[in-house]
């Protein structure tokens, strides 16, 4: 048995050395990774700021109120988290090329130090891999799992932004040693066999310095080479994407699922009315929209709603997914609906649509947003008449919300008790 595994280490070494010299270019240097490092940690950092805004929009906590204000913001929030997911992507796999020769190293594990930096590179890989994979589905509406993608997503970044402070935090001699060092020194360092490169800079798997690798220059430029490529790769997939949330780019956005001007009445659908199994009949001359308020409920048809004093106001959808779009909506204040059936004081709010099935189908609104001037309950998009796919009869629309909760097909709007 032993002698098996003394074979196949050998075996193995044997692969791992023939990788390490097919490999050791000299973009593949440790100042690559960390800078690539330090480009994908700001990139982690932004998704996961802008992600648990996005998260507690949809899931404010008791104790937090956020503003409705600026219409805006969380179009910009969360256009930035769905193009800083899609920028990193380069950035990930150029980190991950620069550390490749290493994973092959042998013996894998040589002591409690390198044991501790693998298990949390396991980690940190697996779950950046699957936290960006799953983000790129979603984006891209490919809803191939079977579990609820907001949870596990938010879940994921947890332990991303866990694991990361974790490997930091092994990596810091490392990290320390290279900005110890000035730009200048640290290009000679890299040249000479570098007496200044602090002791702990070396893990047992990194090689040596080589005293016969290329020159100083040659090395520069080949690192810069493998920086230029992730940057224009990452600039590249920005460009065809970014338009989706950021309309002046929107022409180049050929990458994007969903573009600006793209769709009914020149804005794009997340989800058609076909998809969401809502069909015309549903919404028919019989359509009646509930007020069920704590003392008083009406029912009120479309024609009712179109004689109740009327508010025009320009709003965005702004999908969780990335894209988003400024639009003129036409409709009935939701407080003066809501003054109706004697709610003043802009309660709370549940709202349900014809759709019967999905998570989307009912939507919790705080009162902050019931109370806002600017909320709509929406009858048209761009002084038409909704069409079906945009919500006809009815569709919600509130400033800074994120589109999910911007329910259409409305038929129930009820004060929370
Ligand atoms: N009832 C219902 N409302 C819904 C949806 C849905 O699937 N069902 N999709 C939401 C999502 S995810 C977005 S981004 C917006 C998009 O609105 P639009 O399709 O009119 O552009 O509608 C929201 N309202
Ligand atoms: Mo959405």
């Amino acid at each position: 048995m032993a002698g098996f595994t003394a074979r196949l280490g050998d075996r193995f070494e044997g692969v791992a050395d023939g990788l390490r010299a097919r490999s050791s270019t000299p973009g593949r240097r440790t100042r690559t990774t960390v800078v690539l490092g330090r480009v994908l940690a700001v990139l982690l950092l932004v998704c996961f700021a802008t992600g648990l805004y996005s998260h507690v929009l949809q899931t404010p906590p008791s104790w937090l109120t956020l503003s409705p204000d600026p219409a805006w913001l969380y179009r910009v929030t969360q256009g930035t988290h769905v193009a800083a997911g899609i920028a990193l992507v380069p950035v990930l796999l150029g980190k991950l090329w620069s550390v490749f020769p290493r994973l092959f190293a042998w013996p894998p594990i040589t002591g409690l130090g390198s044991l501790l930096e693998r298990a949390t590179i396991a980690l940190l890989v697996a779950t950046v891999l699957l936290e960006v994979v799953l983000g790129l589905m979603n984006v891209a509406q490919w809803y191939a799992f079977p579990f609820s993608f907001r949870r596990v997503h938010l879940a994921l970044a947890w332990v991303l932004i866990g694991a990361t402070l974790l490997h930091v935090a092994v990596k810091l001699p490392v990290i320390a040693g290279f900005w110890r060092r000035s730009p200048r020194r640290a290009q000679g360092a890299e040249a000479s066999p570098a007496p200044a490169r602090a002791p702990a800079a070396t893990w047992p798997e990194q090689s040596p310095p080589d005293p016969s690798r290329p020159t100083a220059p040659e090395e520069t430029l080949s690192r810069r080479g493998a920086l230029l490529a992730v940057g224009a790769a990452a600039g590249a997939l920005t460009l065809a994407t970014v338009g989706q949330s950021f309309t002046p780019l929107g022409p180049l956005a050929v990458l994007a699922p969903r573009r600006p001007g793209i769709g009914p009445q020149g804005l794009p659908v997340n989800r058609t009315a076909a998809e969401a199994e809502v069909s015309a009949t549903d919404a028919s001359a019989d359509w009646r929209l509930s007020l069920v308020g704590r003392q008083r409920t009406l029912e009120l048809s479309r024609r009712q709603l179109e004689t109740l004093p009327q508010a025009e106001i320009a709003l965005p959808i702004a999908c969780v997914e990335g894209w988003s779009q400024q639009a003129q909506w036409g409709g009935v204040r939701l407080r003066d609906l809501l003054r109706l059936i004697d709610e003043q004081d802009g309660p709370d709010l549940t709202l349900s649509s014809m759709q019967t099935r999905g998570a989307f189908s009912v939507t919790a609104m705080p009162g902050v947003y019931a109370r806002h001037p600017d909320t709509l309950i929406a009858l048209r998009l761009g002084g038409e008449p909704l069409h079906l796919d945009h919500g006809y009869p009815a569709r919600v629309i509130a400033p800074g919300r994120p589109g999910v909760m911007q329910t259409k097909w409305l038929r129930r709007i009820e004060v929370d008790t």
